[in-house]
């Protein structure tokens, strides 16, 4: 066993707990317990792991409350979404669990006999999750994975491992079998590093920065160890001039979560024409945003994760940089205001890096081509929203944008029956969806002969 992990509630700086480290020992130990695990699991009938998926749900739904005030906590996020977090853990539980019972091959005609194809396990999963959405992000990664017949190794970031842990006691109060979704805490560079390497770990999913998902592709290359990662992003908000501006420019599309959201549409891209009518509603908006105590009803926005995440916004977003601005608490806890860069050049730091805080910048555009040039103008290409009344823009420009999950006339992403990933250093492979449980299986093919010897 490592050293502890220090959990701090970012709104107070307060200890919540501490929690022991994983080191590469322990996740051999709990390898070689998974492994053994798996094979029950695998050999079990698909309706069997749906019933105690299902239990598991029903577990989860049992302790929603408790769960969600863990991750106002521990991750200093508001009540109101740390109870939709948790419920959409439990939903995506029963997806997987329909999943697991209409996991099914294909008949394909050949000339010759019979061919066949079945879906089978990977073996175990290694899932390393960050701290943004612990609660969802554990759970795309390793619920699907279950569900069709693997076991789970989950390393939950450094600052947020209590939702995860709760999760592993509440799955098998409900009576799955011990050993087959482990959560091991630890740091990334000693723990998340060993289930990367560890020959028997089958596939990772990763969810983090660009920066580590490279050296976690690179590292599982060694063993051609599959890999689906979800990375960074730098999302469009195209806004014509046409739009429905006060809906098109809500704050929230990149303050939720305090902009700790690989989807925040943190490039608002306006029609030049609009442009001081937007800039006005943004002002009116940010100074309107209530910012402040996660658990109270009222407060719209908390607190970014760590002191470390702070300094990073900082750095990419000064003081003195112009801008439209919210306001803040003071400390003690994690604060940054609600910001809007309005005279950044689309090739400075802040129009291209990922600040993952509550900022965006201001761009305008002239036409429907140069809305398209810009919106494509980054290494990312994860999310991406637009507004517009015209129907054939509308259709052109969603299909012009390279990015893996766009709305027209919404900012929503996310949902668990549609499949979530990203183009270009956003990610590779795909989250949630019809496909959620095959991106954790083998497809074989058995091709039976008609016409050699009898059978
Ligand atoms: O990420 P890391 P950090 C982005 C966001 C943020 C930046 C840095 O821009 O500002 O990343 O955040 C584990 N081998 N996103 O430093 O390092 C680590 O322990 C294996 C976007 O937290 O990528 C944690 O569990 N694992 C994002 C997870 O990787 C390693 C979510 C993420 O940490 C590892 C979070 C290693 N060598 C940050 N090093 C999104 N896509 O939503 C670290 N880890």
């Amino acid at each position: 066993m490592g050293d502890e992990l220090t959990v701090l509630n970012p709104a107070t700086e307060e200890v919540v707990a501490t929690v022991p480290a994983a080191d590469a020992h322990d996740v051999d130990r709990a390898v070689v317990r998974a492994v053994a695990a798996q094979r029950a699991w695998a050999a079990a009938a698909p309706a069997d792991r749906a019933r105690l998926l299902r239990r598991f749900a029903d577990t989860v739904d049992a302790h929603l409350d408790e769960l969600a005030l863990l991750e106002v906590r521990e991750a200093g996020h508001l009540l109101g979404n740390a109870r939709w977090e948790a419920g959409n853990a439990r939903d995506l539980l029963l997806y997987a669990a329909g999943g697991a019972e209409r996991l099914l091959g294909a008949q394909i005609p050949v000339p010759g006999g019979w061919d066949v194809t079945f879906h089978e396990p990977l073996g175990v999963v290694g899932v390393i999750a960050p701290w943004n959405f612990p609660m969802p992000i554990a759970a795309w990664g390793s619920f699907p994975a279950l569900a069709a017949g693997n076991a789970v190794v989950l390393k939950p970031a450094e600052t947020t491992p209590l939702t995860a842990l709760r999760l592993a006691e509440l799955a098998l109060e409900a009576g799955l079998p011990e050993h087959l979704f482990q959560v091991l805490p630890g740091h990334g560079a000693v723990t998340g590093r060993a289930l990367t390497d560890h020959p028997d770990i089958a596939k990772i999913v990763f969810t983090g920065s660009t920066r580590t998902g490279r050296e976690v592709m690179a590292r599982a290359a060694r063993h051609i160890k599959p890999v689906t990662l979800e990375l960074g992003g730098k999302s469009p908000n195209i806004v014509f001039a046409d739009a429905d501006l006060a809906a098109a420019v809500d704050p929230f599309s990149f303050l939720d979560n305090s902009g700790q959201d690989c989807c925040a549409r943190t490039r608002i891209l306006v029609q030049q024409t609009v442009l001081d009518e937007v800039r006005d509603l943004l002002a009116d908006a940010l100074a309107a945003v209530v910012v402040g105590d996660p658990a109270d009803d009222k407060t719209q926005m908390g607190p970014l994760i760590s002191r470390q995440q702070l300094h990073r916004v900082r750095a990419l977003v000064p003081d003195d940089a112009p801008g439209l601005r919210g306001g803040a608490p003071d400390g003690p806890g994690f604060w940054f205001p609600p910001t809007v860069l309005t005279a950044e050049r689309a090739d400075s730091p802040a129009a291209r890096e990922e600040i993952f805080g509550p900022v965006a910048v201001l761009l305008p555009f002239t036409d429907e081509q140069d809305a398209i040039r810009l919106a494509n103008d980054t290494p990312y290409g994860l999310a991406g929203s637009l507004w517009t009344r015209d129907l054939g823009r509308a259709l052109r420009v969603s299909r012009a944008v390279r990015a893996g999950n766009l709305s027209v006339n919404s900012h929503s992403s996310v949902r668990y029956w549609t499949p979530f990933g990203g183009f270009k250093q956003s990610g590779v492979g795909r989250e949630l969806g019809p496909d959620a449980l095959t991106a954790f299986t083998e497809t074989k093919n058995v091709f039976i002969s008609t016409e050699g010897p009898a059978l």
